[in-house]
């Protein structure tokens, strides 16, 4: 299955990708049972045997312990293999140590990625602070806001969780990432957290996955996962600007 899907790069991916293969063979599977089924009872009720329909339907117990098992099959798959993995994902992230924190404002048609700078404290954000040159409103002279850097690529160490903070200036955007297996609904006026660790370095893409508006198809932008020297200087390059 991960042959047809993107380069995985977080480290619950193999679990994502497990279940999608678990559920594409069980689905499979009941396609293969009732396209059976249809052939046989295509043949079984032909004209030729059965030339007038019978109201009182099917009966007996194969027809019952057929359809008593399809539920029980789904029934086990949602509550014994997706709802566990939906729980893990949507519950707060795993307490860390040193997991990173970063906000992203989505907007049309950008992403704004905000990081906490080295007191690792967001500043205040405020609307009517908002313009092109502040598209996350930042206030830098709430207690926290000085240091703070606001950048467009979102750059995270390898091997260290990441904890995202989402919210959207204007519509609803979805914050895709295909390579670590995160996809989250951004919706104005909510704070939605998605979190990952990412497992090896390189450039993957952020991509909207909303419809959100006419130029939707280029509301992209980068993670580039970094060694820890390289965040580093990441960190450190950005700060300076700010001096
Ligand atoms: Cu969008």
């Amino acid at each position: 299955m991960s042959r047809w899907l993107p380069i995985a790069a977080s480290a619950h991916a193999g679990g994502i990708d497990r279940e999608l293969a678990i559920v594409h063979v069980v689905m499979l599977a009941l396609f293969v049972g009732w396209c059976g089924y249809l052939g046989w009872v295509l043949f079984r009720f032909r004209r030729g045997r059965q030339p007038f329909p019978q109201e009182a339907g099917a009966s007996g117990r194969v027809a019952m312990y057929v359809t008593g098992g399809v539920v029980l099959f789904e029934a086990v798959m949602l509550v014994g293999l997706s709802l566990p993995m939906w729980i893990a994902r949507q519950g707060p992230p795993p307490q860390v140590s040193n997991a990173i924190a970063v906000r992203v404002v989505a907007q049309q048609f950008a992403w704004n990625i905000h990081y906490p700078g080295a007191d690792g404290q967001f500043g205040d954000t405020r609307p009517d602070l908002v313009s092109s040159e502040n598209p996350v409103g930042l206030d830098r002279r709430s207690p926290h806001g000085a240091d703070d850097i606001v950048t467009g690529l979102l750059h995270v160490p390898v091997g260290r969780q990441v904890v995202v903070q989402l919210t959207s200036k204007d519509v609803i955007h979805s914050f895709g990432l295909p390579n670590f297996r995160v996809k989250q609904d951004v919706i104005p006026g909510m704070i939605a957290t998605v979190w990952f660790t990412p497992t090896r370095t390189g450039q993957f893409d952020i991509a909207c996955s909303q419809l959100c508006g006419l130029a939707h198809y280029r509301m992209k932008s980068l993670v580039i996962v970094d060694s820890a020297e390289d965040f580093a200087k990441f960190l450190a390059e950005e700060a300076a600007f700010l001096k």
